[in-house]
């Protein structure tokens, strides 16, 4: 019985630390809305890390595929293209996904995205002693041409001609 007890603990505290939380401050998540037929669109928000992390897949309900994504110039034209590697958070440094930025690519999605929508999104974390830990985002959409945050940068993305 005792040895029972014995194991049971240690199997609780070997869950305990594989869930240990990559500390990560999320703020301003947000995705752009869509327009019916539209599949694709961008989620976008600013993440803070206490210790050097890195953010290593996301997943989201409401999309087939799910991506992070740069920009990048690409013979003189502004591109987006998947990140190959992880998008690193340095400790204590704000990470910016932003319209013309990084951002998260919703692609393949399931239906609009209506502004004012609550789009639940799950950034799996990884920190420097390689333990991953989930981390869950609620996004809200805003309205397509929203750009009272980013106007400039607003038109630089069009998801709609998105292509890999
Ligand atoms: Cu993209």
């Amino acid at each position: 019985m005792k040895q029972l007890i014995i194991s049971t603990l240690l199997a609780l505290t070997a869950s305990a630390w594989a869930q240990a939380p990559v500390n990560v401050d999320v703020k301003d998540a947000w995705v752009r809305a869509t327009v019916a037929q539209q599949k694709a669109t961008g989620a976008f928000m600013q993440l803070t890390a206490k210790a050097d992390a890195r953010v290593v897949d996301v997943k989201s309900p409401i999309a087939g595929v799910v991506q992070i994504h740069e920009m990048a110039m690409e013979k003189d034209v502004m591109r987006m293209r998947e990140l190959r590697a992880c998008l690193p958070l340095p400790a204590g440094k704000a990470v910016e996904l932003k319209p013309g930025g990084y951002h998260v690519m919703l692609m393949d999605l399931k239906g609009q995205v209506k502004a004012g929508d609550v789009v639940p999104l799950t950034l799996v974390l990884e920190g420097k002693d390689r333990k991953r830990s989930t981390l869950e985002v609620k996004a809200t959409a805003r309205p397509l041409g929203g750009a009272a945050t980013a106007p400039a940068a607003a038109s630089a993305e069009d998801h709609s001609q998105h292509k890999h």
